[in-house]
């Protein structure tokens, strides 16, 4: 079955389905792709800081040679780390990352987020705002390395003064979104700027937990809700298709991670259930609310994305 698309203000179809590859290890992530690949995925997301760009390359090198998929059939992420935000560092950024990935140009190339450190990570840029990084974005886009462009980690304030700065408009946004943290107010703002918008973590990112070594707050998973669980059981789906499915009817873009061949399968097979209007609304409604990714790392700098909800 296709993926259900939208278009980009490019012109070009965006899936509203793809493979995620967070702490997807080199050695895992070869065969993810391939799995996604063969059951029909044609998006993945990556990053550079996720160091496993390479490992893709040769597996999508793998399927365009051999003609068992078309490059104009494939969307490809990644993205800008932040130790490289200032404007003159993202070509150079971005041609490395085609280099590894083995392609010519990304479908989409998303600043990571929006604080900037200096490249060995150690020093904060405070002078370097998110209008500054946008220019050097633009500039790849202007010269074909990437099809389209974005932001990820970004406060509904900083995509307003990016659009408003902009010769070219945002293209995507990518935020952590899930029944727990729903984005409403941002997913309206980018609605009315026709930016399309793309759900990580969408399954509460249940993988973060044991295999990084940031402390994370304890917090419900998404995927042992009990209204998921019941709605999965209506339509003999599991909580992470239910979940999945969700997020797609709400218009967003999602890239539910798996190293797993049965749930990289699992979360392809969303195409042939709906669900009805009630039950998008219950899932709407869900009490707990709570961000996940808080990033402490960009605590103290101007362009920290969330220091109007932080406590200290
Ligand atoms: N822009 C950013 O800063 C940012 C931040 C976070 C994530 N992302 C992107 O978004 C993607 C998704 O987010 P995420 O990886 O944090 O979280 P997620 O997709 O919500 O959850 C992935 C975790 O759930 C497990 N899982 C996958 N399918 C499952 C299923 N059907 N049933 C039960 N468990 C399942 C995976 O384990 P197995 O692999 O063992 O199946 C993994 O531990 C990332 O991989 C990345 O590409 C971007
Ligand atoms: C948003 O972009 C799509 C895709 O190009 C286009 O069809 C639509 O008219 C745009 N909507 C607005 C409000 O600009
Ligand atoms: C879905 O989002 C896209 C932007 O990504 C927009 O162009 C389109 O109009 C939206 N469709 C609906 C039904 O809201
Ligand atoms: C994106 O933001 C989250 C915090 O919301 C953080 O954990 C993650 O590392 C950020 N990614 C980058 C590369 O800045
Ligand atoms: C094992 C490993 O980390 N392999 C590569 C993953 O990709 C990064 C860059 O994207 C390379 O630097 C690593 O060598």
């Amino acid at each position: 079955m296709t993926v259900p698309t939208t278009a980009l203000p490019t012109g070009a179809q965006f899936p509203l389905l793809g493979l995620g590859t967070w702490l997807s290890k080199p050695e895992e992530v070869k065969n993810a792709v391939r799995v996604a690949l063969d059951v029909g995925y044609r998006y993945i997301d990556t990053a550079s800081i996720y160091k496993n760009e390479s490992e893709i390359g040769e597996v999508l090198h793998e399927y365009l040679s051999s003609g068992k998929v078309k490059r104009e059939e494939l969307f490809i992420t990644t993205k800008l780390f932040c130790t490289h935000n200032r404007p003159e560092d993202v070509e150079g950024q971005i041609k490395d990352s085609l280099k590894r990935l083995q392609l010519d140009y990304v479908d989409l190339y998303l600043i990571h987020g929006p604080v900037s450190f200096s490249h060995d990570m150690k020093e904060m840029l405070k002078d370097v705002r998110v209008e500054d990084t946008w220019r050097g974005m633009e500039g790849v886009f202007e010269k074909g390395f990437a099809k389209a462009i974005g932001v990820s980690n970004f406060s509904i304030e900083q995509v307003e003064r990016v659009q408003k700065s902009a010769k070219i408009p945002i293209h995507n946004i990518q935020v952590e979104c899930h029944i727990y943290f729903p984005q409403f107010e941002l997913h309206e703002v980018c609605k009315k700027h026709n930016i399309s918008f793309t759900a990580y973590a969408p399954l509460g990112s249940p993988g973060r937990l044991e295999k990084t070594e940031v402390n994370w707050e304890p917090a419900p998973c998404p995927l042992e809700d009990e209204t998921v669980k019941k709605i999965a059981e209506k339509h003999s789906k599991t909580p992470a298709q239910v979940l999945i499915r969700h997020l797609m009817q709400r218009n967003m873009s999602v890239i539910p991670k798996s190293i797993n061949d049965k749930r990289i399968k699992e979360n392809f097979d969303v195409l042939d259930f709906e669900l009805t209007e009630e039950e998008v609304k219950e899932l709407n409604n869900a009490k707990h609310h709570q961000r996940l990714f808080f990033g402490d790392f960009f605590k103290g700098h101007p362009e920290d994305p969330y220091k109007l909800e932080r406590k200290d």
